[in-house]
């Protein structure tokens, strides 16, 4: 693998692995804006960053089950009608660093940074497809299980030196109201290589792992992709399931992210100065589903206070109201008096009334993906 002409990197990052390339932000850095800023945006890749020197040649195809397959530029993309989503994107390995603390998993180790907010600029994917003859979604339309299927032009050893490859349903690629975007902005910058220039997708409200960098083609099938990624990993099993007796055709990707919340103003073990502190993170649910609740508890989960909670505005926040973000992370915010020591803990509830199991063992997987366990940080008075 080439390594030699990786992009320039901020220098915060906390770097969990160099090749590839992962890295996250630190916690303080990550709540400090709404809409993550590119630099501060966590890096997750299985292999070298591709390069794509030649924009005007650059094209993706679309193939499969389509009436009129064809290759697609820049040009045409950029023809289509613009849409700005603004979109958290987290990686199902997010906190797996936690997880590994009960029993050790498999994967690259993350804090709670594995997540990001962005605007995001681009086609809608039902409008691509919409050009190829596949109509929009139309409770009639016989879909079977069919899926679109992502390919990118970056390499990763986990599928022997081919492309990473995802995919999701044609029932939700097809849907103007899922917003999956084909997306050549970030911030209203064009999209930089690290984050899948020039062209990704943005799949809202489901497990970073879908939204493919770097597309090379697009092609509808029959059933969902059988790529590495969707297999053989990012599938949730229960706590009894290891490596000697894994049966990974059991499991079904793992698509939608679950109600997740962290704790950014401090560290995982802390010493405060006052004991007034502020306690402070995000918290985000898969799906769409607006966040309902956040509560903040300093005595370990015994009692419980509720935080506030807003999004870009500073205003409070309202689930499923017409300034809220629907496919965007919630801030949460509260202060409270401790005593010498503390075990402050944060858990969120979402709309449909989910919410986060209180312990990492519960929810243990061999690879580590989805803790979206209480989050508890210790803390105490000192100098
Ligand atoms: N797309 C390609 N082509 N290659 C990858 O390695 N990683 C996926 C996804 N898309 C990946 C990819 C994973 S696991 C995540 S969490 C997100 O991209 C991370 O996107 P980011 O690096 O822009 O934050
Ligand atoms: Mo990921």
């Amino acid at each position: 693998s080439d390594y030699t002409r990786e992009p320039p990197r901020h220098p915060c990052l906390q770097v969990n692995s160099k090749e590839p390339f992962n890295a996250e932000p630190p916690r303080a850095a990550l709540v400090s804006s709404y809409v993550t800023p590119v630099d501060l945006f966590y890096k997750r890749n299985h292999g070298p960053i591709p390069t794509v020197d030649d924009i005007e040649r650059y094209r993706i195809s679309v193939t499969g089950l389509v009436s009129n397959a064809r290759e697609l530029s820049m040009a045409d993309i950029r023809k289509l009608r613009k849409y700005n989503v603004t979109a958290t994107l987290q990686c199902a390995g997010n906190r797996r660093t936690a997880m590994s603390k009960t029993k050790k998993v498999r994967g690259v180790g993350w804090d709670v940074s594995a997540i990001g907010n962005a605007i995001w600029g681009g086609a809608k994917l039902c409008d691509v497809l919409e050009l190829l003859g596949v109509p929009k979604l139309t409770t009639s339309t016989p879909l079977g299980g069919r899926h679109v299927e992502f390919v990118s032009i970056d390499k990763c050893k986990e599928e022997k030196g081919g492309p990473y490859k995802a995919s999701i349903p044609l029932i939700q690629a097809t849907n103007p109201e899922a917003d999956v975007l084909l997306a050549y902005e970030m911030n209203g910058e064009p999209l930089n290589r690290d984050h899948g220039y020039p062209l990704r997708v943005i799949v809202p409200g489901v497990i970073g792992a879908r939204s493919v960098k770097w597309l090379d083609a697009i092609n509808i099938i029959a059933k969902e992709c059988q790529g590495f990624f969707m297999q053989k990993d990012y599938k949730m099993f229960p706590p009894t399931v290891d490596w000697d007796n894994i049966n990974w055709s059991t499991r079904r990707p793992q698509m939608d992210f679950p109600i997740q919340c962290a704790i950014c103003s401090l560290n995982d073990v802390d010493v405060v100065k006052q004991r007034k502190v502020t306690i402070s993170g995000y918290a985000a649910s898969g799906g769409g589903r607006g966040i309902e609740r956040v509560d903040i508890s300093i005595d370990g989960g015994k009692k419980w206070i509720e935080a506030q909670r807003y999004q870009k505005s500073g205003l409070p926040y309202v689930a499923d109201d017409t300034n809220s973000d629907k496919w965007a992370w919630v801030f949460f915010k509260a202060e409270a008096e401790i005593p010498g020591t503390a075990e402050i803990v944060a858990k969120a509830v979402d709309i449909a009334g989910n919410v986060q199991p209180q312990t990492v063992e519960e929810i243990w997987n061999l690879r580590g993906i989805l803790n979206t366990s209480w989050h508890r940080v210790q803390v105490r008075l000192g100098h």
